[in-house]
């Protein structure tokens, strides 16, 4: 029976049969050979484990306090092994396990989505404080928006997972935004894939202007909320 590992969501099987029908190799070499890469990849889904649960304990506290959720959802991957090759190659560096681990931090990704922005920078300084980890980079696309309009806070959080015969430090990217920016995010994902679009600039430039407004609206609605716990409305 064929099985999928759904941890690391590969069929190794079919990777194996993939890359026999590319290389002539024999099943076994090539099961040896991937092994480090999906061992690497169940890893990086333990971190993302660990950090995913921090952020439930800290939400869950939030709402005991306050009556309210800060996070209205938590979207995790692993980058499929298509986009980690693709990444590697574009950048430049040599493939190996050992050279993923050291250059990418993007291979574990949490995405927390949350209502207002004043939360993203809560649970940004709870989830930083915590004394078991170690931020390594943080780049603040919400202060600082990308050029074309993209807000997110970026965190390159490193983390440790504890293996049967061994401690190991991880590192995961998680992206706190809020919904608003996750839909205009998500929707600028799907338009990048659109092909022969007949004036680029002009899309670029109205998707900019999109991004603004929606960041008014965030923070309108950060000041609505605000009002109402001071109960001036
Ligand atoms: P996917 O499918 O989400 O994995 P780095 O070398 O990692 O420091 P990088 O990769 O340029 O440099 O990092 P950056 O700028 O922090 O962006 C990484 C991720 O942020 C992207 O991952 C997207 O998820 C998101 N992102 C950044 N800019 C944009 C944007 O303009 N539009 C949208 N929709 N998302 C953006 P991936 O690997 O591109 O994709």
């Amino acid at each position: 029976m064929k099985e999928k590992n759904e941890l690391i969501g590969i069929d190794e099987a079919e990777t194996v049969a993939l890359l026999r029908q590319m290389t002539g190799d024999e099943p076994v070499e090539l099961s040896k050979r991937i092994r480090p890469f999906t061992t690497l990849l169940m890893q990086y889904r333990c971190a993302i484990r660990e950090i995913e649960t921090k952020l439930h304990v800290l939400n869950e506290e939030f709402s005991l306090e306050h009556e309210r959720n800060p996070i209205e959802l938590i979207e995790s991957r692993v980058k499929e092994p298509a986009s980690i090759l693709e990444k590697m190659k574009r950048k430049g560096y040599e493939l190996s396990v050992k050279q993923i681990e050291e250059k990418l931090n993007d291979v574990a990704g949490v995405r927390v989505i949350c209502s207002f922005v004043e939360d993203i920078y809560y649970l940004a300084s709870m989830l930083s404080a915590q004394d078991d980890l170690e931020v390594l980079k943080v780049k603040d696309y919400i202060k600082r928006p990308k050029k074309n309009g993209y807000r997110s806070l970026h965190l390159i959080i490193q983390i440790p997972i504890f293996l049967s015969s061994e401690k190991k430090y991880m590192r995961v990217e998680v992206q706190f935004r809020t919904i608003a920016m996750d839909f205009w995010a998500s929707l600028d994902h799907k338009l990048k894939y659109k092909k022969n679009v007949k004036n680029p600039e002009l899309i670029v430039e109205e998707l900019r202007k999109c991004a603004d407004t929606i960041s008014k609206v965030d923070v309108r609605m950060q000041e609505i909320r605000n009002m109402i716990e001071e109960g001036n409305i």
